[in-house]
């Protein structure tokens, strides 16, 4: 995308490829409403250049008059748009033909192709939303959990940046009284006034290491994590992954060997978006196709963020030991046991050597027993035991590199106690310049690049 210039005009379909009852064509840009206007005509003969904003019916019309489609026209003059420049929605019938037909008509008027992300961007660039609202856009419409919405929607209503701009503020305070001290080098500091500067930054530097400390839920949230089900066969895997499912996807068979590809799917556990793996029953085996399987099987250990090791309650062997031992040695993951069919043996006994390797959970595919101890487990290892009640998070990498950059830089203030003025005024700069990069005040044109590529076209 990289162009600053929004002298141009530009369109996209808003609305997901496919069939529906509407589809939304955007157009955007200082000769949106013109370009718009010489395609269509209104029902009631009305010019839709002349309001402010305005809802027209009519149709959209080809240079030879042919009409191309019924269509209701919403026209939002700037800056009363989302972008803040001139905005067309056009809402024709929900057919890709008809949709691309009237983005060919734009573009012969000289309206160009969206970028992804580019309608939002260009939102930010005019000031309509700063770069932490931006972003949340884009999380709101990716959000795959209640919760995960949640968090989207606080970071739309400015939460995340009203809390950046209170630092930013703080700083600004701080170092404007020293940039005093340095414009007049002659005057003596006064010690107790330095302090009590250090103090503040003290201060602002413990609450910006609070915010940090959300970082990884709020990646979480946002991302979601992979959960892969993994043991021997026959211990109840598939079992239990229908049973988290409550669906019945995967084949359970009373026959050892009985998944073989792995399965995965989608779910919510405790507001956190969860890719559950079912793998195949780990074992030595010279049958190729089952082979292949445990070697996928393998694959989706290492990239789970938590391994569930299911055992079967009546039958703990030193079998399962040897797995742990050897995930033990290949990763480095959270292991959650979950001994499985206590519906048959309700005591099973575990020794010191097994319960070490995690912490226990005990359930029954069959009857249910334990299934909802056993969300709850997987989503307080996931998330901790503090549920999220706060709505200021950071969600974003980037986010969290400049409120880390920031914090090593009132950190230097406090630990150099001898830090002149023009370093500690230096370093302060810094931390703002950082902490700027969060709203997008001082973000550069790579770094909002590599943002906005990430949204999809027409948003
Ligand atoms: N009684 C009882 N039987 C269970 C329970 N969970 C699973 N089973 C039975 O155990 C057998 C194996 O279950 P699966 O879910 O296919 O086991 P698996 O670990 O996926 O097996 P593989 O795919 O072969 O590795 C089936 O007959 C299930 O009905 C349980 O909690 N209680
Ligand atoms: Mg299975």
């Amino acid at each position: 995308m990289g162009c600053r210039s929004r002298n141009d005009t530009i369109t996209a379909i808003c609305t997901p490829a496919g069939i529906g009852a509407i589809g939304i064509i955007r157009v955007s840009g200082p000769d949106s409403i013109s370009i718009v206007s010489s395609l269509f005509r209104s029902c009631s003969g009305q010019n839709i250049t002349q309001k402010k904003w305005g809802m027209y019916s009519g149709c959209i019309l080809e240079e030879t008059g042919k009409i191309v489609d019924d269509v209701i026209l919403l026209v939002m003059k700037s800056p009363h748009s989302y972008t803040g420049e001139d905005v067309v929605e056009i809402h024709a019938h929900g057919n890709m033909l008809i949709l691309r037909s009237i983005i060919e008509l734009l573009l012969k008027k000289g309206a160009r192709i969206a970028g992804p992300g580019e309608f939002t961007k260009r939102a930010f660039l005019n000031g309509k939303i700063d770069l932490t609202q931006a972003e949340a856009v884009l999380d709101q419409i990716m959000a795959k959990t209640k919760k995960s919405l949640e968090l989207s929607r606080g970071m739309l209503d400015g939460h995340l940046s009203k809390k950046i701009y209170e630092y930013s503020n703080h700083i600004k305070t701080i170092l404007a009284w020293i940039e005093a001290i340095i414009d007049f080098p002659e005057e003596e500091i006064p010690k107790e006034l330095w302090q009590q500067s250090m103090s503040q930054l003290r201060a602002i530097l413990e609450d910006m290491e609070r915010l940090l400390a959300t970082s990884e839920k709020g990646r979480i949230l946002r991302e979601g994590v992979v959960i892969a089900i993994v043991g021997k066969p026959n211990v109840g895997k598939s079992s239990l992954f229908n049973t988290l499912l409550q669906e019945n996807r995967a084949i359970v068979s009373p026959y050892p060997g009985t998944t073989r590809d792995h399965l995965e799917e989608y779910m919510s556990l405790g507001g956190v978006p969860v890719r559950l793996i079912d793998t195949a029953g780990l074992r030595k085996t010279t049958e190729p196709i089952e082979r292949e399987g445990i070697e996928r099987a393998w694959k989706a250990i290492e990239s789970s963020y938590l391994i569930l090791f299911v055992l079967d309650a009546t039958n703990i062997a030193e079998e399962d030991k040897k797995l742990l031992q050897e995930i033990e040695e290949r990763v480095n993951k959270t292991i959650i046991l979950v001994v499985n069919k206590v519906d048959l043996n309700a005591n099973p006994e575990l020794d010191d050597d097994l319960i070490s390797k995690g912490t226990i959970t005990y359930t029954s595919a069959t009857t249910n027993k334990g299934i909802l101890e056993f969300e709850n487990l997987i989503a307080k290892t996931i998330l901790g035991e503090q549920e999220i009640s706060e709505d200021i998070v950071l969600s974003h990498e980037h986010q969290k590199n400049s409120l880390e950059r920031a914090i090593q830089c009132l950190d230097n203030c406090i630990q150099f106690s001898e830090l002149t003025p023009e370093l500690v005024a230096f370093e302060l700069r810094e931390a703002l310049n950082a902490l700027g990069e969060i709203t997008g005040e001082t973000a550069t044109e790579d770094l909002l690049d590599i943002i906005f590529s990430s949204f999809c076209i027409g948003k």
